[in-house]
């Protein structure tokens, strides 16, 4: 097995644990937050200050780079890591979610996703079959299969037919799968429903993929029924293998999820919340780019050692947003993946200590998750 987890430690209250992942790019702690470099770049940052702010395991997008520049290009650079200059271990999603978000301008079949490209218009077709070709193209240590995620709220007909689709698309994606330096992940759908999520898991884990993701969660739902799918699902996944909660990483539901069994997160959030001027702190979220903060010469969070809060004003970081200098969003950027880093440090050092439910408590004693 290319990608293996070695569990080191159960928390002793929760379902939290501590683990070693080995990939072909290096060994990485679990749980993990991975940082979201959808067009191969964590956006703004360079692979050296994405390290730095602990960044370890990074994601990156098949539809995107499928599209831009092409995979066939990728491949001839020498693969995903050297076009990228990341040296360690990479993700690449399927684009079972991208080309399902595009909404009209996409058809499903049993074959596969006829879609139209969101940014020229063209006609594409993505089959399991295209996918492992793209995603085996990119050279990533773990390769997530094609799979379709149901929107929220959806109809539990359609939750059926999506999950039994995403098994035989599954099947599919192992047959064609060859890289034996790639670990290729199944995805367990099945909605809100705790029942087809028991479906999908035992059809997926009768497959023994390396590691499963956990998909079709954080898209609409509130969060007390994504945990409560979690304590559900959780408990029937293998215990030696690696589970992915998909596309989710608000710090409270980094804790929530730890806290139920989940080793790997992904999210957009930090980064894109960056952009736009707003900010994680250890009282919830600030947004820098406010003119409260005009005179406000504190670092973004007081209680954080980041590169951008050892050096810069919350007035400062807001004058170069104000006047669209790069620099501003680079250090909200900074901040913000430095932030959840932090926070996944301090989960991992609760484990060590049973002590993860006394933190949840206390972090949310000061941090408002509005
Ligand atoms: N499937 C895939 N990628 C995803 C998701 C999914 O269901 C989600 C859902 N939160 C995020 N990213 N392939
Ligand atoms: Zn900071």
């Amino acid at each position: 097995m290319p990608v293996k987890i070695t569990i080191e430690k159960e928390e002793k209250y929760t379902r939290a644990r501590l683990g070693k992942l080995a990939t072909p790019h290096g060994e990485v702690e679990t749980p993990i937050f991975m940082p979201v470099g959808t067009q191969a770049t964590v956006k703004t940052m360079t692979p050296e200050e994405v390290y730095q702010t602990g960044g370890r395991l990074i994601l990156s997008n098949t539809y995107h780079l499928y599209l831009r520049p092409g995979h066939d290009l990728v491949k001839e650079a020498g693969g995903l890591h050297k076009f990228m200059n990341w040296h360690g271990p990479i993700l690449t999603d399927s684009g079972g979610f991208q080309v399902f978000s595009l909404g009209p301008l996409r058809t499903i079949t049993e074959d596969g996703v006829e879609f139209r490209s969101h940014i020229d218009g063209s006609k594409h077709f993505f089959t399991p079959e295209k996918v492992m070709e793209i995603e085996q193209a990119l050279g990533a240590d773990i390769a997530m299969a094609f799979d379709e995620c149901a929107p929220y709220p959806c109809e539990k007909e359609y939750a059926v037919a999506a999950l039994e689709r995403t098994t035989r698309w599954a099947e599919r994606c192992k047959k064609a799968h060859q890289r034996k330096d790639q670990a290729l992940f199944g995805i367990i759908q099945g909605g809100v429903f705790t029942d087809l999520r028991e479906r999908s898991a035992k059809e997926l884990i009768a497959m023994d993929f390396p590691g499963y993701g956990i998909g079709g969660l954080s898209v609409g739902e509130p969060k007390e029924l994504m945990y409560e799918v979690l304590d559900h699902l959780i408990p029937i996944m293998p215990k030696d293998k690696p589970r992915y909660l998909m596309g989710v990483g608000s710090p409270d539901c980094l804790i929530e999820g730890v806290i139920r069994g989940v080793d790997m997160f992904d999210c957009v959030l930090p980064t894109r919340i960056a952009r736009n001027g707003t900010v994680f702190t250890h009282k919830g979220k600030l947004t820098v780019r406010n003119a409260e903060y005009a005179r406000d010469f504190r670092p973004m969070d007081e209680q954080c050692d980041c590169y951008a809060c050892q050096n810069y004003s919350r007035a400062y970081i807001r004058h170069l947003i104000k006047t669209d200098e790069i620099l501003g969003i680079r250090l909200t950027t900074i901040h913000n993946l430095h932030f959840l880093q932090h926070l996944m440090g301090t989960i991992k050092e609760a484990i060590r200590q049973d002590r993860l439910l006394e933190y949840r408590e206390e972090f949310f004693s000061h941090f408002n998750a509005g």
